[in-house]
């Protein structure tokens, strides 16, 4: 999955894609890399981040969906808004990659009468002030407890499990401890028989480990995407995809099917 911010403020590539003809090249350069689905996102979520309207959040990412729509190329849109979720939904998104796990009133309804693939990530708290005292008792357990519940209400609602990815939420109310533990046992998310999703690209957590700034994570990142995969991760969201696909050329040719 490759990463297109059409936001001001992204953590790491915000601003980059200022016109919706930049976001939509950027986009078919990444499909060109081999990414398989693309995720537009028109609103940043990166801790301290400040809420959009529903209305501004759609003008941006209408324009970059439709052209790749158009091109035949699959579209996940990251969205916590039902309303922007209605609007993607009906003009060909394939997927919503929602930090809220649906937990909007009417989300989840929309998700299951548009027929769509839906993400649902754990998130404590809020962008705002998500990182100021993230705690939890146990991390793992109440992540996958969380997530669990989601996976039961989008079931109840109708979307089948086919449909649903579940993603832990890397650095979303979490510390580098809690991002460490929710990785090295991210195999306790089998168990709800579904999906699972990261997004570790460019975070936080990488440059705590390396020391480095955003725009020198691709390798920590690939690291930390293979260790996810070798963990059951099927879907890893990133920016960089060109080095993605390579290491996957690696990892499938000694792993996948023979
Ligand atoms: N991380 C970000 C945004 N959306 N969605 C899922 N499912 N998982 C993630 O880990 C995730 C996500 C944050 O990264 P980015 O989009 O690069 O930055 P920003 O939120 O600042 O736009």
């Amino acid at each position: 999955m490759g990463v297109v911010n059409v936001t001001p403020d992204s953590f790491s590539d915000g601003g980059r894609l200022r016109t919706p003809q930049a976001a939509i090249d950027h986009a078919l350069n990444l499909r060109e890399q081999g990414a398989d689905i693309l995720d537009i996102g028109g609103e940043s979520t990166r801790p301290g981040a400040s809420p959009v309207e529903p209305d501004a959040e759609w003008r941006r990412i209408a324009p970059v969906l439709e052209a790749l729509v158009a091109a035949d190329v699959p579209v996940s849109v990251d969205t916590r808004k039902p309303s922007v979720m209605q609007a993607a939904i009906a003009a060909g998104a394939a997927m919503i990659n929602d930090v809220e796990a649906l937990r909007a009133p009417g989300a989840v309804e929309i998700v299951a009468r548009g027929g769509v693939a839906v993400c649902l990530m754990h998130m404590q708290g809020q962008p705002r002030t998500m990182q100021e005292q993230p705690a939890y008792g146990d991390v793992v357990t109440e992540v996958t407890a969380f997530l669990s519940g989601r996976v039961d209400a989008c079931e109840q609602a109708g979307i089948g499990r086919d449909r649903i990815a579940v993603d832990p939420g890397f650095g979303f109310g979490k510390t580098l401890e809690h991002n460490l533990a929710l990785l090295r046992h991210l195999d306790s998310l089998l168990q709800l028989r579904v999906a699972i999703l990261v997004g570790l690209s460019r975070k936080s957590m990488l440059g705590s480990l390396t020391g480095r700034p955003i725009d020198q994570r691709e390798y920590a990142g690939v690291a930390a995407n293979l260790l996810a995969l070798a963990r059951g991760a099927s879907i890893v969201r990133v920016h960089d995809v060109a080095a993605m696909r390579d290491a996957l050329s690696v990892w499938n040719a000694v792993e996948g099917e023979h």
